[in-house]
């Protein structure tokens, strides 16, 4: 991304991956492969740091972290067998059995950097909405763009596009090009 960064004048995010979630909500880290083929240590969590989003902000416009990494989700274990419990006692385990964490300071340090935050990935299925919503998905929506959200990736941008359109009427939503400001010559 730093070499097309010099090719291509566009807005370039810089994706943010993470190998899993632990039951108490702590993001399981991996590494960007051209660290592991380049022998750098560090892993995507040391690019969430002040100090990784500074260089970030050298050649990127923004991060694209999953959102766990700006609220998690933390699971049960009341049987205490180390893995998580289905609490909603449909046979599956998935978002809909654990319950959200408090919020990472991920997007205020991104922005204290320079950088806006486009966030993956929101879904409206039960499977994938943390318990708390109780099943409305504009709930997770709304708190994501309460803290300071930028823009996201949704599966489903209808929802996602009524409730940007409800929490900022006073901006000219477009399906393509996202929220622009109502009047150009004023945004
Ligand atoms: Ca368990
Ligand atoms: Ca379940």
């Amino acid at each position: 991304m730093k070499e097309l960064n010099t090719l291509i004048d566009v807005p370039l995010v810089q994706l943010l991956n993470a190998a899993g979630i632990a039951l108490n909500g702590e993001i399981v880290e991996s590494q960007p492969y051209d660290f592991v083929v380049s022998g750098d240590q560090r892993t995507y969590g040391d690019l969430r740091t002040p100090e990784g989003l500074a260089e970030i902000a050298e050649y990127a416009d923004g991060i694209g972290p999953s959102k766990r990494m700006i609220v998690s989700v933390e699971s049960v274990d009341a049987d205490g067998d180390g893995l998580a419990d289905d609490i909603t006692g449909d046979d599956l385990v998935n978002d809909n059995d654990k319950f959200l964490t408090d919020p990472t300071s991920l997007i205020d340090d991104a922005h204290a950097a320079g950088l806006l935050v486009h966030a993956y990935t929101f879904r409206n299925e039960d499977i994938f909405l943390a318990q708390d919503y109780n099943g409305n998905p504009e709930l997770e929506y709304e708190q994501f763009f309460s803290l300071g959200l930028d823009g996201l990736f949704t599966d489903f941008p209808g929802t996602g596009f009524e409730v940007a359109s409800r929490l900022y009427p006073f901006t000219n939503p477009d399906p393509l090009l996202g929220v622009l400001p109502s009047d150009p010559m004023v945004g």
